[in-house]
């Protein structure tokens, strides 16, 4: 038996698991599985997310949201927490 035909962020996000499959609590999907959230991926999970957020989010300037940058924004009140 294989799971190979369900993706697995797919089949993570029907059973609403958490990070250890690649979706936060928050929601957040890392869709293409390279670890950290794009803007694409951010706004999937918060509609409401500009560019001029994400750049406040991305305090290292990588392009990419990592877990301990998408804590610290909400924690700064930036993105809704949980
Ligand atoms: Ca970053």
């Amino acid at each position: 038996m294989t799971r190979t035909t369900i993706p697995a962020t797919l089949l993570a996000t029907a059973l609403g698991l958490g990070a250890a499959t690649g979706v936060t609590a928050q929601g957040v999907v890392d869709t293409d599985g390279d670890g950290a959230y794009s803007l694409e991926e951010m706004t999937a999970a918060y509609p409401d997310m500009t560019e001029a957020t994400f750049m406040t989010l991305d305090t290292d300037g990588s392009g990419t949201i990592d877990e301990a940058e998408l804590t610290a924004g909400q924690e700064a009140g930036l993105i809704p927490a949980g």
